[in-house]
């Protein structure tokens, strides 16, 4: 199943009258407010955010799994559901690996593959949260943090392994996130286990080629329940610095205990100049996985407010690593994506309308009530014409989810693999 770029022309020849109707009226609002309209555009055209091999497939929770079917059951097929997504929005050029869920085999042919897509292979993913057929040594008690150096160092060759397999593909990135932690108090030496982790960090770092970086992502709390080894971006940042330059922080949006200012943790990152990427998604209570912009909108929006203020200060654009990481228990894996992409570009879309000028101004006189107005007038902007233009200029289909649906890609799907396939992953 290809979404043809035939039938994106004919769901766009129905939709072009209103989408110009609307975008004009967008379009002289922004005027009167000075925002150059095709900057905008350009920047969403440029912002390509990378699609997670383990996102396609139905999410599970301890408690139960829904299939949906027609799921991806291989990497092959994984990439060709990225290639749906952008095909519709032109927002999603990338995905991102998992290993040893997805082990690719034929690199060639599947790079060949993506290519045919306009996909990219964004950051490696590692696993030492789980033990695989023929390993040697059970994680069940920690991977890079283990009292013993045997499991360290199966656990430091697997990282290795899966740099081995980024650079055949692609790659320039690996994202390590650790499971490491205990769950009952005693159960482990916090020190030993954070220097066993330094260590070990330091190991992989030594080993990634030039080009490459490592992303070190923080949970403060899952699977483990007393402590994590590296529960917050404090302790990213402090073992990314004691690797080197090629270490920096992730932030994933559920990784955070409910109410933190992640928007103030972001603004420190980018002024350290150690913040490597992003994992999108939303939540209510912990790591929900949900999708981005679904409860939290504003949240995201001030997010993005940082980021911009960033490229706009510094004048260049960071280079940040972009993925969706959420899990899709109820909705259609490829809707969900969708309207998470949505939700990303709305958000960045705003913060891009924020008159920083005024703000600062605003700001240097305590004018706290028009701080505030200044915000919420670009948040409460629709941008979502200028979201639309942007896909319209690249090839994307003006409204991508009523197209999916019209196009009945989930029957087609579920023709092709069946109803019982079932994805790696969560
Ligand atoms: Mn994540």
């Amino acid at each position: 199943m290809r979404i043809e770029k035939s039938i994106i022309a004919t769901h766009n020849e129905k939709k072009i009258e209103s989408h110009r109707e609307q975008f004009s009226f967008l379009g002289s609002q922004l005027e009167k407010k000075n925002v150059n309209a095709d900057q905008v555009i350009q920047n969403l055209i440029d912002f390509q955010i990378a699609i997670p091999s383990w996102a396609l497939g139905s999410g599970a929770t301890r408690f139960g799994r829904f299939s949906i079917g027609g799921e991806p059951s291989t990497l092959e097929e994984k990439i060709n559901d990225v290639g749906i997504i952008h095909a519709l929005t032109k927002s999603a050029g990338a995905i991102s690996l998992h290993i040893p869920w997805d082990i690719p085999e034929d690199t060639e042919a599947l790079k060949e593959l993506a290519a045919t897509h306009n996909i990219e292979f964004d950051t490696v993913n590692s696993n030492t949260f789980q033990d695989q057929e023929n390993q040697e040594y059970s994680y069940k008690f920690g991977s890079l943090n283990h009292m013993d150096e045997r499991i360290r160092k199966q656990a430091i060759a697997h990282n290795l392994e899966v740099i081995e397999y980024g650079i055949a593909l692609g790659s320039t990135s690996i994202t390590v996130w650790l499971a490491d932690g205990a769950s009952f108090p005693g159960q482990a030496d916090f020190r030993i286990a954070l220097q066993h982790v330094q260590a070990s960090l330091q190991e992989i770092h030594a080993a990634l080629p030039a080009d490459w970086r490592m992303f070190i992502e923080y949970k403060p709390y899952e699977p483990n329940f007393y402590s994590m080894v590296i529960p917050d971006w404090g302790t990213s940042l402090l073992l990314a610095e004691g690797c080197g330059e090629n270490a920096w922080c992730l932030v994933d949006l559920g990784h955070h205990l409910p109410n933190t200012n992640i928007e103030q943790i972001v603004a420190t990152l980018l002024m350290k100049k150690k913040l490597g990427g992003f994992h999108f998604n939303d939540s209510n209570y912990g790591d929900d996985d949900l999708t981005v912009g679904s409860i939290r909108p504003y949240q995201l929006f001030l997010i993005f407010n940082e980021l911009v203020a960033d490229i706009e200060s510094n004048g260049s654009y960071p280079q940040l690593a972009w993925m969706i990481d959420a899990s899709h228990n109820l909705k259609d894996p490829l809707e969900d994506l969708i309207q998470s992409l949505e939700g990303i570009r709305i958000a960045y879309a705003q913060a891009m309308l924020i008159n920083r000028a005024e703000l600062e101004s605003a700001q240097q006189e305590n004018n706290v009530t028009v701080c505030q107005q200044i915000l919420q007038d670009a948040f409460r902007t629709d941008v979502r014409p200028i979201i639309r233009e942007a896909r319209l200029r690249t090839g994307g289909a003006i409204s991508p989810l009523e197209l999916y649906r019209e196009a009945d890609t989930r029957e087609h799907l579920i023709k092709e693999r069946g109803m019982k396939s079932i994805a790696s992953g969560l």
